[in-house]
């Protein structure tokens, strides 16, 4: 946990420097001080020395300094921006922006001449690679069936739970091969977000954006090293990890017809206690057209992606994908529109959709890509870009689209890459438009997740035009999330000066660590509600405000496996940039 760190790094830093010379008494109360007036919000895990270093302040500080955290002494001075108040937040924020001072080191910023100053931050080249790899490891630590060790889980070291190899067809998803009460086996996956259940299409857009990463960032991820029992094998451990989830994918689908089972799930929630505590009986229950679309088109995507991989391992499974995904296609084709409906004994997630055609959209494309034959002309006419999330995945195929590198595909990659552009350009336009500066104008359920999913369109965007235009942009999306937002805190989990410590998670509730399992993103502000908490509990009513560090509150402070993969794409994007 960062907090204690962090702490003690400035209290031994102060205790120094007043045992220097000429330090008067207002340099030694900026070091002790800190902002207690919740005035600055700071990026809490640090800048880069080259990149946009603003902080937003919620004061009327005409002035204000960037001081050395050790010394004290004044590092950069510089004036404040005009007053912009922000309708979501009902703040009036104003910039401090230092992009100039590039020296590495720790440092906080104070207002005016004021002991207000916020808590030490850093700026270097490496500021992002940890919480990179605490944002990937997270999912390791989110491993069902499978004994955490101290050596790879630290502090967070658990026995195994759900070893999901005696699984119950539920009634709901019965067929002639396989009738209600069958036993099957179904080892493996990430617990999806604070339960223990695991879903089929929240895996499915986590597991591409996963792949995605590695597809466009391969030499960053092979160099990316997590300290996991698959560290030193010949795959990179952002793969090894996102098989972990792919490969218990493949087990949920039908043999007999290819079809996708949509959940493996207790029938309830359950409660707060550890993995090898909660031992009641695991359901896969219907198959769904949005699963089994889903699956076809990670499966084919992964085929695609493995096909020629140095690893032996991968080559092969690339191949038992490209069968899966085959298979699931023809079940979709059979069964267009077989939507999830909860049964009355089941009350887990039910990630319900009655809009299929962004689903159909994806697996075609993936299918097209993976085939080498690209899709009827049409095929992108009338297209609406939007925000990718688990029921609106259209998106995902149109990037997959946009990199496809097939000289066949190259007008349909025009098309694709002109219709991203032209969304994250608009999305830079309402991020350079916001007093808060972030792309986001609504807060629902997971909103941290939309802020990362946007930040990873202009990543896309960069990519495909190689214009650096998107880059400051993209950065101001990361700032908020790791602090420079209306709540104050670092939404990522062991990060930050001020980071959520109740989060809605069984193990991190349940286990006997103060610190909550490190490098999940939490959900966040949400307008709605959801009632999760007793009335005890106030929520601000500005939607940007609305979010509470309370375990109930899963309507603001659950993570999620599919709100953790766009995180992990975003910091990586970052990191890989280190020089
Ligand atoms: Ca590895
Ligand atoms: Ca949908």
């Amino acid at each position: 946990m960062k907090i204690p760190t962090i702490t003690l790094t400035f209290a031994l830093a102060a205790l120094l420097s007043t045992a220097g010379c000429g330090n008067g008494p207002l340099k030694k109360a900026r070091i002790d001080g800190t902002d207690t007036t919740g005035a600055i919000l700071v990026d809490q895990v640090g800048y880069y020395p080259d990149a946009q270093k603003i902080a937003l302040i919620r004061s009327d500080a005409a002035n204000f300094d960037v001081i050395d955290a050790g010394t004290g002494k004044v590092a950069y001075s510089g004036s404040t921006g005009e007053p912009r108040y922000w309708e979501f937040s009902g703040d009036t924020v104003r910039t401090a922006d230092f992009s100039q001072l590039t020296k590495p080191g720790t440092y906080r910023l104070c207002l005016d001449e004021s002991e207000i100053c916020s808590a030490g931050f850093r700026v270097d080249d490496d500021v992002y690679t940890d919480i990179t790899r605490a944002a990937v490891k997270s999912f390791y630590l989110n491993r069902s069936g499978f004994e955490i060790t101290p050596e790879f889980g630290s502090t967070w070291a658990r026995p195994a739970g759900h070893p999901d190899t005696a699984v119950i067809v539920h009634e709901s998803a019965a067929s002639e091969g396989r009738p209600a009460g069958t036993v099957i086996s179904s080892p493996g996956g990430w617990y999806d977000a604070g339960d223990y259940n695991k879903y089929i299409v929240n895996s499915s857009i986590s597991n591409y954006t996963l792949l995605l990463f590695y597809q466009l960032f391969p030499e960053y991820c092979r160099s990316l090293s997590l300290n996991i029992p698959e560290s030193n094998n010949d795959i990179a451990d952002v793969v090894d990890e996102l098989l972990y989830n792919l490969r218990w994918t493949l087990t949920m689908q039908d043999p007999e017809d290819g079809g996708v089972y949509h959940k493996l799930t207790n029938k309830g929630f359950g409660g707060f206690e550890m993995p090898d505590e909660a031992t009641e009986p695991r359901y896969v229950v219907q198959k769904t057209t949005a699963a089994t679309l889903d699956f076809a088109a990670v499966t084919a995507m992964a085929g695609h992606l493995f096909a020629d991989d140095p690893s032996e391992e991968l080559r092969t499974l690339s191949v038992t994908c490209l069968e899966a995904s085959d298979r699931a296609m023809s079940w979709a084709e059979a069964h267009p529109d077989v939507v999830y409906h909860q049964p009355k004994d089941i009350s887990t997630g039910a990630y319900g959709d009655d809009n299929l055609t962004d689903e159909l959209f994806w697996a075609k494309a993936e299918v097209a890509i993976t085939k080498g034959t690209p899709p009827e002309a049409d095929f992108l006419t009338g297209f609406r870009p939007g925000t990718p999330s688990w029921n609106q995945v259209d998106m995902l195929g149109l990037i997959s689209l946009a990199f496809a590198d097939d000289p066949a595909f190259s007008e349909v990659k025009k098309t694709a890459a002109g219709l991203i552009t032209g969304y994250a350009d608009m999305l830079v336009e309402k991020a350079a438009a916001s007093p808060y500066r972030i792309s986001l104008d609504y807060f629902n359920w997971g909103s941290n997740s939309d802020v990362a999913n946007q930040a990873l369109l202009m990543i896309i965007a960069m990519k495909i035009t190689g214009d650096s235009k998107y880059l400051p942009f993209i950065q101001d999306q990361v700032d908020y999330l790791l602090g420079r937002n209306a709540t104050g805190y670092c939404f990522v989990t062991g990060f930050g000066s001020l980071s959520p410590m109740n989060i809605h998670h069984r193990p991190s509730g349940s286990d006997d660590v103060p610190e909550p399992v490190p490098g999940f993103l939490v959900g966040g502000p949400n307008t709605n509600v959801m009632n999760d908490c007793p009335p005890t509990v106030k929520r601000s009513t500005f939607p940007a405000k609305s979010y509470a560090d309370q375990l109930c509150s899963y309507s603001t402070n659950e993570i999620c496996i599919n709100w953790n993969a766009p995180l992990v794409f975003i910091l990586g994007t970052l990191d890989s940039m280190k020089p």
